[in-house]
Parts: structure tokens; sequence; C-alpha cells
């Protein structure tokens, strides 16, 4: 069942990706293990070819909409309803990046936490983060980015956060494939988390703490 949710994200084929996460879910298979060993594998696997001239950005996407779409038969199995609420987070891709899988990933991860998620969506610019902030006080901004030549975006925004008068208001986590560790720092973001469940896990410990700047 694994490796037909991975090859049908691969083809692109939403529905029977979908139909097929279903089904495994319905045997008892464990969520995390179809997320990162069929899922996540299949958006590597996509990546992969795309970097080697086997497939175009066409490809690329229909085999990203089937992962939206298979990702939404599995929200209900991350999301617990009944968490005590924490707290607010910002979510958003920055300006310039339109992917969007692994940051809805973790806003699903999130909720799942018991935050209340305000997700900007993608290409969100500084201001918008910056007025978002203003406007919901959360105690997390998160942002996330899948390309080299987006990330300075997290700086700018940081940057914009600080300008505002907010930085020390807030938490920044920033995350997505090309972040490090050592570039959150540079940025001057509080965290960094690889993954979506460790972002939440992180997410749950910030909201003991006050920010720290
Ligand atoms: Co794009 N793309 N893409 N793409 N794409 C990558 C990222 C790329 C690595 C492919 C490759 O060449 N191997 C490459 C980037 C190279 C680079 O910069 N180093 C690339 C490129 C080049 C491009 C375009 C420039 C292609 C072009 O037009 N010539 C273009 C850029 C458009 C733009 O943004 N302006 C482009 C477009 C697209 C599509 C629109 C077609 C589509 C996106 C669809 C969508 O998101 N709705 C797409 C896709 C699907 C990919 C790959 C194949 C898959 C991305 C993905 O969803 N992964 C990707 C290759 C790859 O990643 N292996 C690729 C699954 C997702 C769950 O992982 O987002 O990493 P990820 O999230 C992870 C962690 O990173 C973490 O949690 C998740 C796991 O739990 N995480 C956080 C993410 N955000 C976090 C935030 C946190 C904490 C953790 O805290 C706040």
């Amino acid at each position: 069942m694994l490796r037909r949710i991975f090859d049908h994200i691969l083809e692109g084929d939403a529905p029977a990706a979908t139909e097929c996460v279903q089904r495994a879910l319905a045997d008892g298979m464990d969520p995390a293990t179809i997320l990162n060993q069929a899922m996540i594998a299949a958006m590597d696997e996509t990546g992969r070819r795309f970097e080697a001239g086997e497939i175009y950005v066409p490809e690329m996407l229909v085999a990203g909409r089937a992962m939206q779409s298979a990702l939404g038969a599995l929200k209900p199995f991350l999301v617990q309803a009944d968490l005590e609420p924490l707290g607010k987070v910002v979510i958003g891709t920055v300006q310039g990046d339109l992917h969007d899988i692994g940051k809805n990933l973790v806003a699903l991860m999130l909720q799942g936490a018991g935050f209340e998620v305000i997700d900007l969506g993608t290409d969100v610019a500084p201001a918008r983060f910056v007025q978002a902030v203003r406007e919901h006080e959360p105690m997390l901004v998160a942002m996330s980015a899948l390309l080299t030549t987006t990330m300075t975006n997290m700086s700018t925004t940081v940057v914009a956060l600080r300008a505002a008068g907010l930085r020390d208001r807030v938490h920044v986590m920033v995350g997505g494939a090309p972040v490090t560790r050592q570039y959150a720092d540079q940025v001057g973001a509080d965290m960094y988390e690889p993954d979506a469940a460790s972002a939440a896990r992180a997410a749950r410990a910030a909201a003991k703490r006050r920010p720290s700047v």
C-alpha cells in the first residue's frame, strides 16, 4: 500500500493517492508511516527527477496537487480536537516562494498541538507578517521557505518585525528544506525545526517561555 501511495503521488493521480491513504488508515496503518515513508518520500523522488531533468514543472505541480489531496485524508488523524488552546501562531511561506505543502503540514501539526493557526498562505511579504502580528498578537511567527533564493526573506521579515517594534513580543521559528539551524541563528530567528512534528513540539515548549531576542 505504501508503494501504491508513493506511485500515485509521483504520477499525480490525486483521487487514487487519496483513496489509498484512506484505505491504509482504515487498515490501521500508522499515519506518520504513511506520511514519511510514502508521501514525503514521493515528493523527494519528484524533486530528484526534476533536478535530473527527467520531469518538468507541470509534472512537479500535479505531484504536489496529489500530495495536498492525500494530506487531506490524513488531516483528521494528525489533529487532536481535545487539546487546550495554547495561543496563536501566524504562519506563512516567505515572499517569492509558492511552495506550501510543508508549510501546510506544519500548520496542521501546530493546530493538532493546540494552537490557533493564522495561515497567511504563500508569497507573504514582510509587511504582511508585521500586519498579522499587530492584528492577531500571536506567540509565534512561523516562516517556511523551499528555495535558496527566497530563504533570505526570512531575514527581511525579522528585520521588519524589529523595525515595527514587535520582535520582542513573538517567538520566531523558521524551517523548510534549504534552512539550517545555523541559518536560523544568522537571520535572528529563535528556533529552527527540521520537520512538522518537531515544529509542533518546539512551539509547545516555547509557549511556556517568554520570547527572547
Ligand atoms: Co519546487 N523546487 N519549484 N515546486 N519543488 C523544490 C523545492 C526543489 C528542491 C526541486 C529540485 O530541484 N530538486 C527546487 C529548489 C532548488 C533550490 O532552491 N535549492 C525547486 C524549484 C527549483 C522550483 C521552481 C524554481 C521550478 C521552476 O519554475 N523552474 C519553482 C519555484 C516557484 C516559486 O516558489 N516561486 C518551483 C515550483 C514548484 C511547484 C509549484 C511545481 C510545486 C509546489 C506545489 C506546492 O507547494 N503547492 C513544487 C514542488 C512540489 C517541489 C518539490 C518536488 C516538493 C516540495 C514539497 O512539497 N516537499 C521540491 C523537491 C523536494 O522538496 N524534495 C521542490 C514535501 C514537503 C512536506 O516538504 O516543504 O520540505 P518540505 O517541508 C518539510 C520540512 O522542510 C519542514 O517540514 C516538512 C516535513 O515535515 N518544514 C518546516 C517546512 N516548512 C517548515 C517551517 C518550520 C519548520 C519546519 O517552521 C516554521
